[in-house]
């Protein structure tokens, strides 16, 4: 390990310098991946070191398309969890974060591949529903111990209510979206699965700075309640209209695995549709522009 000098740089400076997040650059380094040193109480990093990680070795971990971050890490994931290998599925978990992959990286192309392809097995007679629960609580307690590293500290855009209709049980997937819009800084309160339609206005009108409330629907069987929620949350006369531009107004937004276009969600109620995960935090900072815009805009016009 080179001694950092003058010119060495924190550990925010080297994850900024790898691309990654501060958590994954921290595990690096815990990993005895990236040599740092603690320096006052922080992690300091050597420019040389730096690079030799960069390069890919020798414990670099070929961030730029190496057969390590390629490494079919579903496949394995989906192993360890029909056998009921907690422990497994965790190595799994930390293999893939050691070879670069970042959380939504590991929720959406590790996790729920993983989970899906459980599905499909169990829906082909292949695997006793009971493999599935119990995977499912394996894969909850994967998500419980990952997502709390990578919240992102400093302030926040705001407050999203999360959750899964009533009679809708698959919690996994609101978890998953909580977490991943903590990530972009926005504060989540998740309410998990089969939450009663009270329970949605309650939280909408309780929670500080709330910009939207996201109903997460994984069957279609749930169709009737995800409507019957929307109605509720509408009907306490907060929700700011179709379109989402209310200038107090909270925005209802549907996404999930039944939702397979813009026109079954709005069909549910909701003023607007999120096809996946990935973009559901655009869609709500736009939403935040908009709604700003909007409240300047009516200032104008009453000045
Ligand atoms: C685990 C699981 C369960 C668990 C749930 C446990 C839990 N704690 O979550 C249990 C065993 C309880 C369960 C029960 C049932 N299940 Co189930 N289940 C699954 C399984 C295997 C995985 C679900 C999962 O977590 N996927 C991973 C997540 C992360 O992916 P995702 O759902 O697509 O979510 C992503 C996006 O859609 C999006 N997203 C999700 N929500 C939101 C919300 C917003 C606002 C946004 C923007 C985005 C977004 O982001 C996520 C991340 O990318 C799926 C198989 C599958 N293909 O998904 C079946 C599956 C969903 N289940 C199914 C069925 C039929 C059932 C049951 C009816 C079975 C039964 N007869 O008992 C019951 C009851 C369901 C009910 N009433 O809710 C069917 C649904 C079929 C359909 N067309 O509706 C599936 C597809 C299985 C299959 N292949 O047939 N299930």
């Amino acid at each position: 390990m080179s001694d950092p000098t003058g010119d060495d740089l924190t550990l925010q400076a080297a994850a900024d310098a790898l691309g990654v997040h501060y958590m994954t650059a921290y595990r690096y380094v815990r990993l005895g991946l990236l040599p740092a040193v603690k320096v006052g109480g922080t992690w300091r990093v050597a420019q040389r070191d730096l690079d030799v990680f960069r390069s890919g070795g020798p414990m670099g971990p070929q961030l730029d398309g190496g057969s390590r971050r390629r490494a079919p890490w579903a496949g394995r994931l989906e192993a360890r969890l029909i056998a009921g290998d907690a422990r497994g599925a965790w190595g799994v978990i930390e293999a893939a974060l050691a070879a670069g992959a970042e959380l939504e990286e590991i929720y959406l192309d590790v996790l729920s591949p993983a989970m899906s392809a459980i599905g499909d097995r169990w829906a082909r007679g292949e695997l006793d529903v009971s493999l599935e629960h119990r995977a499912s609580g394996i894969a909850m307690r994967i998500v419980g111990r990952l997502g709390p590293r990578f919240v992102r500290r400093g302030r926040t855009r705001g407050a999203v209510v999360l959750g899964a209709p009533a009679g809708e049980r698959h919690a996994l997937p609101v978890a998953l979206v909580a977490d991943l819009l903590r990530q972009h800084g926005w504060e989540v309160s998740d309410l998990g699965a089969d939450v009663p339609d009270e329970s949605f206005v309650h939280a909408m009108l309780t929670t500080p700075d709330v910009a939207a409330v996201g109903l997460s629907v994984t069957a279609e069987a749930s169709f009737d309640s995800a409507r019957r929620a929307f109605a509720a949350l509408r009907a306490s006369g907060v929700s700011g209209g179709r379109g989402g531009r209310g200038v107090s107004g909270v925005s209802l937004v549907v996404g999930g695995r039944a939702i397979t276009s813009q026109e079954v969600g709005l069909d549910l109620g909701a003023d607007l549709v999120a096809l996946d995960a990935r973009s559901f935090a655009a869609l709500l900072e736009q939403v935040r522009t908009e709604s700003a815009d909007l409240r300047s805009d009516v200032a104008d016009a009453g000045a």
